[in-house]
């Protein structure tokens, strides 16, 4: 099977999920990254300069054998079967770890407004608002889901859910968003757990050193 996983040069949860987890999987893709000129392009036309269709003209995309799939929660789905971090046959334990990743476009969407307000203190009063508000209200949520028992967030074994709410996190607390507090998982010790154990997976460290720039802020957990 012929994989070519498409984003930009960027370590963002939506592409990380699906990388790592093949990487994880030790599946053999190619890891296209395109340059924002060429995004910008195809977001208008729907294809890549070389004819590969982007089916919502959005990122992130897999072509599997030449199909295009977009999508990130299913990709992610995709990958994991691929790599064994999703179930194929167990059902209820499938859509537990759905959960997650629909979770995480949560997280993800309640960020984004804040990007579409131009005035810079105007943003970051939002975002610390947000913070202090409503995504320490999902982050407790999030906390009362995870277990004591096991370093995973659907046990007994590292998932996409986990790849995904570790990169979101890592995201919300790199810095990197103007307003986002460093601190944001202080009072949520079972997410910080959760993110350490990705973080510290060695296959993760391995792709961390692979591609990562050097002393990239990955999160504060
Ligand atoms: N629902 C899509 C959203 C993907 C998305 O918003 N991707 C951004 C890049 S991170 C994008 O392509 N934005 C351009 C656009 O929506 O026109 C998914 O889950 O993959």
């Amino acid at each position: 099977m012929q994989l070519k996983f498409i984003y930009t040069n960027m370590p963002f949860w939506r592409a990380e999920v699906a990388r790592i987890t093949l990487f994880i999987g030790d599946v053999e893709f190619e890891d296209l990254r395109i340059d924002r000129e060429e995004f910008l392009r195809a977001k208008e036309s729907g294809k890549l300069d070389d004819g590969t269709v982007m089916p919502f003209h959005q990122m992130p995309v897999l072509e599997v054998d030449g199909t295009s799939i977009a999508q990130t929660g299913s990709i992610a789905r995709f990958c994991g079967k691929l790599s064994g971090l999703y179930p194929v046959n167990d059902h209820l334990k499938a859509a537990k770890i759905d959960q997650f990743i629909d979770f995480a476009t949560d997280l993800n969407t309640m960020v984004s407004s804040t990007n579409q307000i131009n005035d810079k203190d105007q943003k970051i009063t939002a975002r610390i608002e947000l913070a202090k508000g409503p995504i320490k209200r999902k982050l407790g949520m999030l906390e009362r889901c995870i277990t004591e028992r096991s370093d995973w967030i659907v046990p007994a074994s590292i998932s996409i859910a986990d790849i995904a709410i570790w990169r979101v996190l890592g995201w919300f607390t790199s810095g990197l968003l103007d307003g986002m507090p460093k601190s944001l998982l202080e009072d949520f010790p079972k997410t910080r757990r959760v993110c350490l154990a990705v973080d510290q997976h060695p296959k993760v460290q391995e792709w961390i050193g692979r591609t990562y720039p050097e002393n990239y802020v990955r999160g504060n957990y």
